[in-house]
C-alpha cells in the first residue's frame, strides 16, 4: 500500500555526512591558519621591538663618549669647526648629535650603526643571518631641560641636557617609516 519503504543504511556516507565533514575540517583549518598568523605577526612585532631596542642602546652607548658641551664653545649647539658626526672625532659633545639621522632615512641611506660607529646591516647570530637591518632608522634629539624639573625644556643651559633616541622601520611596501622604540636619558654637566 504505502510507497514507504524502510530502507537499510547504505554503507559508504551520505552526501550530507562528507559535506559536514568537509566544512568541519575547513573550519578547523582556518582556525589553525588564523592562530598561526597571529602567533607570526605577534613574532615579528616582538622580534622588531628587540632590533629597536639594541638600536637605540647602541646610540646611546656611541654618545657615552661625547663630552657634556663642547670645552671651548659650550653655547654652540652644533658641530664646533671642522668636525663631522663619526669616530674620527674625539671630542663630540652632546649637541652635535641634535638632528642626527642614521640606517634608512638618512642622506644618503644607509645601515642604523652599531656601538663603535660601524654599519649593520644584519642581525646575526652564531655566524647566521636573523633578520635584515637596513629598513631601520635611528634618529636623536637632544634638548635642555631644567634639571629640578626634568619634563620641562629651557632655552639656556641650566647643566642638563635629555637625549631622546628613536628608532623607526620603514615595512616592505610601505611609503613611510613607523616608530618602534623611544630611548630617553638625561646628562648633566659634570662639576
Ligand atoms: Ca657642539
Ligand atoms: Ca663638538
Amino acid at each position: 500500500m504505502s510507497g514507504l519503504r524502510l530502507m537499510g543504511r547504505p554503507s559508504g556516507f551520505t552526501m550530507l555526512e562528507v559535506a559536514l565533514s568537509v566544512g568541519i575540517l575547513a573550519i578547523g583549518i582556518l582556525a589553525a591558519m588564523q592562530f598561526l598568523g597571529t602567533a607570526t605577526s605577534q613574532n615579528k612585532a616582538a622580534s622588531q621591538m628587540s632590533i629597536a631596542m639594541n638600536l637605540a642602546i647602541n646610540i646611546q652607548e656611541l654618545m657615552a663618549a661625547a663630552d657634556y658641551a663642547d670645552p671651548m664653545q659650550p653655547d654652540n649647539w652644533e658641530l664646533e669647526g671642522g668636525e663631522i658626526l663619526g669616530p674620527e672625532n674625539a671630542t663630540l659633545d652632546l649637541d652635535d648629535f641634535d638632528g642626527a639621522v642614521f640606517g634608512w632615512a638618512a642622506t644618503p641611506p644607509g645601515a642604523p650603526l652599531d656601538a663603535g660607529w660601524q654599519p649593520i646591516s644584519q642581525q646575526t647570530s652564531g655566524g647566521h643571518s636573523l633578520a635584515a637591518l637596513s629598513r631601520y632608522t635611528q634618529r636623536v634629539r637632544v634638548e635642555l631641560v631644567d634639571p629640578k624639573d626634568l619634563k620641562t625644556v629651557v632655552k639656556y643651559d641650566r647643566g642638563c641636557r635629555r637625549i631622546t633616541i628613536e628608532v623607526w622601520h620603514r615595512a616592505n611596501g610601505s611609503e613611510t617609516d613607523s616608530l618602534v622604540h623611544t630611548l630617553e636619558f638625561l646628562r648633566f654637566r659634570d662639576r
